[in-house]
This record gives structure tokens, C-alpha cells and sequence, in this order.
């Protein structure tokens, strides 16, 4: 039995990633730029052992059943498929944060689960072939694999299936100091998974053209306001990617505004209009993320906890990514 146990953070895309090339080998359609949070954390453990009868997949506590399970075994038989016979996997995941709502679990999920799994079937690949597999499973997860301030480009799978394409750090974590105050609207799980929402967008939303052409236009600038350091224009980049995005979404009846997810959008604006440097930020959930500095970071949360809705508020800095434990070295 080869056992190893990987930690991952979530990410908050500043510039979003909303649209597949196409379904097959999940190549986002544009790129994007993301911080990776420093808590909100998933722990995956992944053991091999020929001796395993099948795939033994525990997720939060419960036996992963459906799709669910099924998007954990194609990354267990990708890894399979390099390293041989390594037999049946078990798997053992937990979040400390909600699940399946916006919160980017599945991006620190598939980021830990790709990380254990390489280094359990005992393969020596580089962060860039790890956060490749990752993104197979959840082009966000490719993310999760690098800590500070990630990219992940657009990009296009070539006829073989075999085209590479991995996120790759575009500036540490010390770069800009940046508040994530997330402030958690609901505990329940979203209506309509990203891929769906995403493909229903591209399909049906009158506006998916002019998201596809604003998008990489708004990375552009955003990660040239990343470098140059300067945070306002770094904030307001990002809302804008934020309600682009969404307004693309919404025209194609995917909403995952709620009410709660206005108000906090709302308290931003307004801190904003007396004076504060505070962006917002929405994924595909009900969740809002207040962009902050963080000398500001206690003003913004007071504010956002007396929004109507807003059920508590995570203070999250700018972390690492996607790291083994047991004093194993990360990738
Ligand atoms: C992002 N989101 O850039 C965007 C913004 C949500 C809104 O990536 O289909 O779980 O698994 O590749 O990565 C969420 O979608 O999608 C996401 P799949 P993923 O963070």
C-alpha cells in the first residue's frame, strides 16, 4: 500500500474563467487570473493497494455515489494509466468549509486528490503536470495548485487528446496584499453545477459573444494592473469580470444571484462610494467576495456581517497552493 496526503486552498478568480472550448478535455474557452485563499482548506488522503477491491471513495464522511464518484475515478484512471498497476484506490477528502456552493470546493478538492494521487502511485511529475491533471477534472483546480496570484490560459485540445495545459504563478503571495472577505449567504448546495451553467451561457445567452471577446480583453489588463501593483484598478477589473460573467449567465437563465448575494453587492458599492477601496467578486454560488486591502479588511467585515443575508464572513488572505503533508516536499 503507497499512501500520501495533500492540502489545498480554494482560489477566487479575479478575472473568470466562464466557458468551455469544448466539453471534450475541458479547455476553458478564456483565460483567467486567480488568488488562492490562505484558509478554507481540503485535506485528501489517497492510498493504492493491490489488495483493494475497486475504488473506496469517501467525500466529507460519505461514500461518493453518481457523478460525484465518477469524476474522482477519471482522475484516479488517468493517473492509473501512466503509472500501471497500482490496484484500487481509496480515497478520503474533507472540506472545513460548505460544499458544492460557490465556495470553489471543487477547485481545492480535484487540487489536493490530483497532488495525493501523483505522488501515492509514486510519480515524480513538476507542479505544471499535476495542475494539467487537475484542470482535466475542474479547469479551476488547475489554479489551486500554485499559491500568490495564478493563471490559467485559454486553451485548445488538439486531435491526439494529449495537448498540455497547466496554470502557472504569475506573482507570489507578498505581491499585493489582498483581503478575500467572503461573505457566506447560504450552507446549501448550488441548483446548477459550473459546467452546466457554463455550457447553458455559451448555448443559449444572446450575450456569450461579447463574453467571450471582454474576457481575455479584461485578463489582459488585470493581470497588468496585478504587476504594476496597483489594487484599485485590480479590484475594479475584477467586478467587472465578476458582473460580465454574470450578466451573460443571467441572460441565459442561469442566476446564481440571491437575494442575499444583491445586498452584500449593495454594502460594497456603498463602502466604495464613501471613500474605500473595496471590489466585489461572485462565482457560480450566492456567495460574495469583498476585495479588499487589508487595513481595511475589519471595516468591510463589520459591514458586510450587518447585510441582510450574510450569514458569517471568512477573513481570507492571499496562501500557498496545493501541498503534500507529513513533511513531504510539495511538487
Ligand atoms: C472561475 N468558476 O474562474 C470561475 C468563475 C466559477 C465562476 O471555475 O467545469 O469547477 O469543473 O471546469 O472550475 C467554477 O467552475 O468548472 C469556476 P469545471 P469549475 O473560478
Amino acid at each position: 500500500v503507497s499512501e500520501a496526503v495533500a492540502l489545498a486552498h480554494p482560489n477566487v478568480a479575479l478575472s473568470k474563467y466562464w466557458g468551455k472550448r469544448d466539453v471534450r478535455g475541458n479547455f476553458p474557452a478564456v483565460p483567467s487570473l486567480s488568488v488562492t485563499l490562505a484558509t478554507l482548506t481540503t485535506r485528501t488522503r489517497v492510498r493504492f493497494g493491490r489488495s483493494f477491491a475497486g475504488d473506496r471513495i469517501l467525500l466529507g464522511g460519505a461514500t461518493a455515489e453518481g457523478t460525484a464518484r465518477q469524476r474522482v475515478v477519471e482522475l484516479l484512471d488517468r493517473v492509473r494509466g501512466v503509472a500501471g498497476d497500482l490496484g484500487g484506490a481509496e480515497v478520503v477528502s474533507d472540506n472545513d468549509f460548505p460544499t458544492g456552493s460557490g465556495l470553489a470546493s471543487s477547485a481545492s478538492g480535484f487540487a489536493a486528490l490530483a497532488l495525493a494521487a501523483v505522488r501515492a502511485a509514486g510519480l515524480d511529475w513538476d507542479a505544471s503536470q499535476v495542475s494539467d491533471l487537475a484542470r482535466r477534472s475542474s479547469a479551476s483546480a488547475a489554479r489551486s495548485i500554485f499559491g500568490g496570484f495564478v493563471e490559467l490560459p485559454a486553451g485548445e485540445p488538439d486531435a491526439l487528446e494529449t495537448t498540455r495545459l497547466s496554470a502557472r504563478a504569475v506573482a507570489p503571495a507578498n505581491h499585493l496584499p489582498i483581503s478575500v472577505l467572503v461573505a457566506i449567504t447560504t450552507e446549501a448546495a448550488k441548483p446548477i453545477g459550473s459546467t452546466e451553467g457554463m455550457r447553458a451561457t455559451l448555448e443559449r445567452s444572446p450575450f456569450a459573444g461579447a463574453w467571450l471577446e471582454e474576457a481575455p480583453r479584461l485578463h489582459a489588463r488585470l493581470r497588468d494592473a496585478l504587476l504594476a501593483r496597483d489594487f484599485s484598478s485590480v479590484g475594479c477589473l475584477a467586478e467587472s469580470s465578476a458582473l460580465a460573467m454574470h450578466a451573460s449567465a443571467i441572460a441565459a437563465g442561469v442566476i446564481y444571484l440571491s437575494g442575499a448575494t444583491l445586498e452584500a453587492l449593495t454594502t460594497i458599492r456603498a463602502l466604495r462610494g464613501s471613500g474605500l477601496a473595496v471590489y466585489a467578486s461572485i462565482d457560480a454560488g450566492p456567495h460574495v467576495k469583498a476585495l479588499a486591502q487589508p487595513a481595511d479588511a475589519a471595516r468591510v467585515r463589520a459591514a458586510l456581517e450587518g447585510t441582510p443575508g450574510v450569514l458569517r464572513v471568512v477573513d481570507a488572505g492571499v496562501g500557498e497552493g496545493a501541498r503534500l503533508v507529513n513533511g513531504e516536499a510539495s511538487p
